[in-house]
């Protein structure tokens, strides 16, 4: 077998030895003698199941191995940006083996269904984003915390736009959150306060931002690149909320040699508890579920519905497909009690949120 990678790529892009174990394990399982020479390989970003990966070669565009898609129990084990891939580059670039992820940022996706979306893996940090000029709520910070936690990433916390308030302002808001907790005041727009960012950012380290839109994580990721590499939005002024101008996850690269993945702003950040994923990962038809051909399928009238077809054939019982409602009616009932506490807490932004922005949110 071939290793077909630098050392400089290992180190610029953080294949640590725990992920060269794994993929040389993954690479005896998928090589064989037919194959060209596997290549490790990481996702930068994802665009409708065609990975963008880098490799020791550079940057090309994947698709998954069917087996991948296939066997996968659901979406959570499909590889996601940050992730490590055994990658086979020719004739197609293709992703035969996603390596074990050591630590991941795990939401409940938002929609008709729970279900699991791991918006980045193997981040050391996660930057929580908050705009030191809107209200904060220390609760949404403790559900952001704890997602952190779940997926063995350490939290820290960003008041970004500095610039905007005094510094009373920024030392009562720091009071509000719990005291082991890291917080860092900045403002990405005259980048002041970087400094205070080195612990997280050295070389090899992969950390995750998140926060609402409009809080300035694009704009953070541009000054901290010294590149414009994401497009950023203006806040509107009338309630200051932002307009979802990032789409999709991206991570990039900075000059010191850590890594930043950006994310489009949350709307709420769904903690998905260590427990429901279990209960969920056991979950035969979610399993079935990750072959349907629409990602969010309710499994009712939906066009190429793998479930329906295992229901039909007796590949799934009818007793395994009653549990799984019976699980999907139980989160989506704890989702709505969390949904009406959060809106609660922060009465006026729904309201306003225009149909423009609606528009923009539902084609994500
Ligand atoms: N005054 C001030 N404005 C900032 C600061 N950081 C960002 N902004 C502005 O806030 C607006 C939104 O910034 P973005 O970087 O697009 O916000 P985002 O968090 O990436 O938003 P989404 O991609 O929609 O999730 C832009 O007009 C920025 O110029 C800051 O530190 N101070
Ligand atoms: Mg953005
Ligand atoms: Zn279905």
């Amino acid at each position: 077998m071939e290793t077909t990678y630098s050392v400089a790529f290992a180190t610029a892009w953080g294949f640590r030895p725990v992920f060269r174990r794994d993929y040389e394990r993954a690479a005896l399982t998928h090589f064989s003698r037919h194959d060209a020479a596997l290549t490790p390989a990481r996702v930068v970003a994802e665009h409708r199941g065609l990975m963008e990966v880098i490799t020791s070669e550079g940057q090309v565009t994947a698709r998954l191995s069917g087996r991948l898609r296939h066997d996968a129990a659901g979406r959570a084990d499909q590889p996601t940006v940050g992730d490590w891939v055994a990658l086979r580059p020719s004739p197609a670039p293709t992703v035969v083996a996603v390596l074990h992820r050591q630590t991941h940022l795990t939401r409940q996706r938002a929609g008709r269904r729970t279900e699991a979306q791991v918006l980045a893996a193997n981040i050391d940090t996660v930057f929580v984003v908050t705009s030191a000029n809107a209200d904060l709520s220390p609760r949404r910070i403790e559900r952001y915390r704890r997602a952190v936690a779940s997926g063995g990433a350490q939290p820290v916390v960003l008041l970004n736009k500095s610039d905007l308030v005094d510094d009373l302002r920024l030392k009562s808001l720091a009071a509000e959150l719990p005291r082991d907790l890291p917080v860092v005041a900045l403002s990405a727009l005259h980048e002041e306060g970087f400094g205070a960012l080195e612990p997280w950012l050295g070389p090899g380290a992969t950390v995750a931002l998140v926060g609402s839109s409009g809080v300035g994580k694009s704009t953070l990721v541009n000054r901290l690149r010294e590149a414009e590499v994401m497009a950023t939005g203006e806040v509107r002024a009338t309630d200051s909320t932002g307009q979802h101008t990032t789409t999709h996850r991206q991570l990039v690269r900075l000059p010191t040699g850590a890594m930043l993945i950006d994310t489009p702003g949350l709307r709420e950040l769904q903690l998905w508890s260590p427990e429901e994923a279990q209960r969920g990962a056991t979950d035969p038809v979610a399993r079935v579920a990750a072959c349907c051909r629409f990602r969010d399928c309710d499994h009712r009238d939906e066009p190429g519905c793998a479930v329906r077809d295992a229901v039909s054939s007796g590949e799934l019982t009818q007793q395994q497909w009653i549990a799984h409602e019976q699980l999907q009616r139980e989160l989506a009932h704890q989702r709505r009690r969390q949904d009406v506490r959060e809106a609660r807490s922060q009465p006026r932004r729904r309201k306003k949120r225009n149909l423009g922005n609606k528009l923009r949110a539902k084609r994500r």
